[in-house]
Order: C-alpha cells, then structure tokens, then sequence
C-alpha cells in the first residue's frame, strides 16, 4: 500500500532503524521510545491488524512472533532459555486503543520495570 507509513519503510522509502530483518518480517526502533527498548515487529506485507493477520495467515504471525521474542533475546530481555528481566509485547487495535499506523505491529517494550495495568 503507497500510502501506508510502515509499507514505505518496508520498501526502504522511508528509513528504519532496523533491530532484526527476515524474508517476511522487519523489526526497528520505534520513533518515540517509551522505554529503554522499544521495538515494533511487523510483518512486511500489510495487513491492517493482529485478527485481519492470524486471519489471512496463520504463519507469517507466528513469524511475527516468533521475531519478537528473537529480538527480545537479542536486546538482552531473556536470558538464554530464561525469562528474565523480561519485556512486554502490546498491539493496540482501532482509536480506542490509539493505533495511529493501520499495518499491525507489535511494540516490543522492555529494558525498565513496567507498570500494570497499562491504562
Ligand atoms: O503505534 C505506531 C508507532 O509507530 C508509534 O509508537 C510511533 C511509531 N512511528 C511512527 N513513525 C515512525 C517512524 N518513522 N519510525 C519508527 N517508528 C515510527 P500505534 O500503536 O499505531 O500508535
């Protein structure tokens, strides 16, 4: 999609500070940080959120999560076959939720210790 922000970055229009690159999957730094980590994953091809993805296919958002936990392991958020100190993944979905790109994206937050509930 021409006019999608992230489809741009994808077609290196638009530069990425990108963390973690596969065939079908980009993760980079998220413009505006809200922790000492902040990643967003998102698959290459568009799809307009999580459910339109898992929807249209199962195994590019199994790709998606399955980069998300390398770049978690990459930004020293696990310890090898651990879970410490941790990280959190969030997709917010709609104007509700504040999702301001419509190609879904997981933000990849960790690097401090994170409030719950998130709201
Ligand atoms: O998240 C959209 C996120 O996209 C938001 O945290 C800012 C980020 N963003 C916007 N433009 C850029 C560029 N150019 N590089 C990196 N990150 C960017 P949402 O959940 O949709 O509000």
């Amino acid at each position: 999609m021409s006019d999608c922000l992230f489809c741009r970055m994808v077609a290196g229009e638009i530069p990425a500070d990108v963390v973690h690159e596969t065939d079908r999957v980009l993760a980079f730094r998220d413009i505006n940080p809200q922790a000492p980590t902040h990643v967003l994953v998102i698959p290459k091809e568009h799809h307009r959120n999580l459910a339109a993805l898992a929807a249209a296919d199962a195994e590019l958002l199994a790709a998606v999560a399955r980069a998300a936990g390398e770049v978690a392991r990459q930004e020293g958020l696990v310890s090898d076959g651990g879970v410490e100190p941790g990280y959190r993944v969030v997709t917010n979905t709609g104007p509700d939720a504040g999702q301001s790109v419509d190609h879904v994206h997981l933000h990849l937050v960790g690097g401090r210790p994170l409030g719950w509930p998130p709201f």
